[in-house]
């Protein structure tokens, strides 16, 4: 893959991702700076996957900004729920006017899973597409990470963001919510996709 550079936008407006995926970075020795702060707008995901989304907001964070960027679209998708809220994860967050209650969000799921599966523990997974894109031509790479595990009813913890507090990762017993943020940076859909972004970018 093309070198970055030592400067690049990470494109979300997401305080919770851009604090992970800074975290990652800083690793890499790569200056980051957040799309807010550069004042640039969110755009609409029109896309059908997680990973058409990733690279339409890196594409374009890319061009207004004119430096490589790496944008994020991922998302809590329940078995039972046949892959729900999947790309709309955000969306199931949100009211009438866009104001976002994780609380709700993680509310309906529970609500919608248990009437699918009162018994078992239902299985689920995070998905994360992360997409790099470079400026003025186009180019742009999609690299995709997955962590499995299960839901629990009431959330735990407050140390994560979004669904993480009714997400047990398979082989622990604490929800993301409750998880060390390293830990969390280890294991998670977020760190998958990452290292097989590092991977290519020693390529
Ligand atoms: P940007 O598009 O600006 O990056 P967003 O919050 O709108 O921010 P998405 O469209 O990708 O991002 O929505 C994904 C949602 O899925 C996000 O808002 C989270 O609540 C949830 N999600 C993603 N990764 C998560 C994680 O690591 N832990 C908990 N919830 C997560």
């Amino acid at each position: 893959m093309r070198a970055i550079g030592d400067k690049i936008v990470i494109a979300t407006h997401n305080p919770g991702k851009l604090r992970e995926i800074a975290a990652l970075m800083e690793r890499l020795g790569i200056d980051c700076v957040g799309a807010e702060e550069l004042g640039l707008p969110e755009p609409e995901e029109i896309g059908n996957t997680f990973a058409d989304n990733a690279d339409l907001k890196a594409r374009e964070a890319a061009d207004l900004s004119g430096l490589p960027a790496l944008a994020d679209d991922s998302g809590l998708c329940v078995d039972a729920l046949h892959g729900r809220p999947g790309i709309f994860s955000a969306r199931w967050a949100e009211d009438a006017d866009g104001k976002r209650d994780w609380i709700r969000a993680m509310e309906k799921v529970w609500r919608e899973t248990e009437a699918t599966e009162p018994d078992a523990p239902p299985a689920a997974h995070f998905v994360c597409a992360l997409a790099v894109a470079w400026p003025n031509d186009g180019q742009a790479e999609t690299f995709e990470g997955r962590v499995d595990g299960t839901l629990v009813w009431p959330p735990r913890g407050d140390r994560g963001f979004g669904y993480d507090p009714m997400f047990v990762p398979v082989g622990h017993d604490q929800t993301f919510g409750e998880f060390d943020p390293e830990l969390k940076h280890a294991i998670s859909h977020r760190a998958d996709a990452f290292r097989k972004l590092v991977a290519a970018l020693g390529e």
